[in-house]
């Protein structure tokens, strides 16, 4: 039975949910009082918990993994290992000054008061810049100390920036770009390292499927070799003769990056009918 904690109630929650209930894994939710709860097709136990404990449980292994942002993991300084970047739960550490207060680079920084919740993230951003501040630790609604005299400058997360703009501050720099982490205490044992093996491979195959798709086209054969090299797939693509003599049909997946312009390449050479459908899960 592998051990793994998720927010009980947050901005991390439903995407930490939605993400094992879309590697199938069944389980009850965390909402009322259910503080844990066991999947009932995977030897997965769920813990709902507050993010700021989830990496001294995960270090201690009394969970045995654990799903938190990288700020919190930053912060709180704990040994555990990251395993993978889920890529939501998506926001940045910024530095941020009342929107009149003048700023040129960060030696403007030197001497002010410096108020935020990540004390030690921000401690190293100002030693790596050689920037000596007077930090003041907050533990919650930074963001309105300029406007009571309490700090000359705030570090707080951002993610839209309209809370900073409510609140007249303008961000600054950015001190850590954060996106929830999927977390490991530091010797997983043998049998639950190979239940974590079985839920990354299914958190991947999700993950690939979400950033590719499943590409169809016809093309006329003398341009075959030209076409299939824009779409050269996991492999190299499926090819198959059309009904009409000298057409073939091509299948093959393309990566969501680059698949507008290698949409207008395909058409550009001459592949015609082209079709594209959403994959669901991709084993690479
Ligand atoms: O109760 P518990 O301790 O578990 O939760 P919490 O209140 O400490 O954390 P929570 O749920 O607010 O955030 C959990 C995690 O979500 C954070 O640690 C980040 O990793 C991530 N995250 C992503 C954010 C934001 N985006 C975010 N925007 N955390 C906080 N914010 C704040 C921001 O500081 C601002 O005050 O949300 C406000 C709105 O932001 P704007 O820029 O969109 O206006
Ligand atoms: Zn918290």
């Amino acid at each position: 039975m592998l051990r793994l904690a998720i927010q009980k109630s947050g901005r991390l929650s439903d995407d930490s949910a939605a993400l094992l209930r879309a590697a199938g894994i069944v389980f009850g939710n965390g909402s009322s009082r259910l503080l844990r709860s066991a999947a009932s097709n995977f030897p997965l136990e769920l813990l709902f918990l507050r993010d700021d404990d989830i990496p001294e449980y995960v270090e201690e292994g009394v969970v045995d993994v654990g799903i938190v942002g990288e700020n919190v993991v930053l912060e709180k300084g704990k040994s555990v290992q990251t395993i993978e970047r889920l890529g939501f739960g998506r926001c940045r550490l910024s530095l941020a000054l009342p929107k009149n207060a003048p700023f040129q680079d960060l030696r403007d920084l030197q001497g002010k008061r410096i108020a935020t919740s990540y004390v030690r993230i921000l401690q190293q951003f100002l030693d790596r810049n050689g920037i000596q501040a007077d930090i003041h630790e907050i533990s919650g609604a930074v963001e309105i100390t300029p406007s009571l005299g309490l700090a000359d400058a705030i570090c707080d997360l951002v993610s839209t920036g309209s809370t900073l703009l409510a609140n007249g501050l303008r961000e600054v720099a950015t001190v850590l770009e954060s996106e929830a982490l999927l977390i490991a205490t530091p010797a997983l044992a043998p049998e639950k390292q190979d239940i974590l093996d079985r839920l990354l491979f299914r958190l991947r195959a999700n993950r690939n499927a979400k950033r590719h798709r499943y590409i169809l086209l016809n093309a006329p054969n003398d341009r075959l070799e030209t076409i299939a090299a824009l779409i050269p797939g996991m492999k190299s693509p499926t090819v198959l003769p059309l009904a009409e003599p000298g057409w073939s049909s091509l299948h093959s997946v393309i990566s969501e990056e680059v698949f507008w312009d290698v949409l207008e390449q395909l058409k550009a050479a001459g592949a015609e009918g082209i079709l594209v459908a959403p994959l669901e899960r991709m084993i690479v």
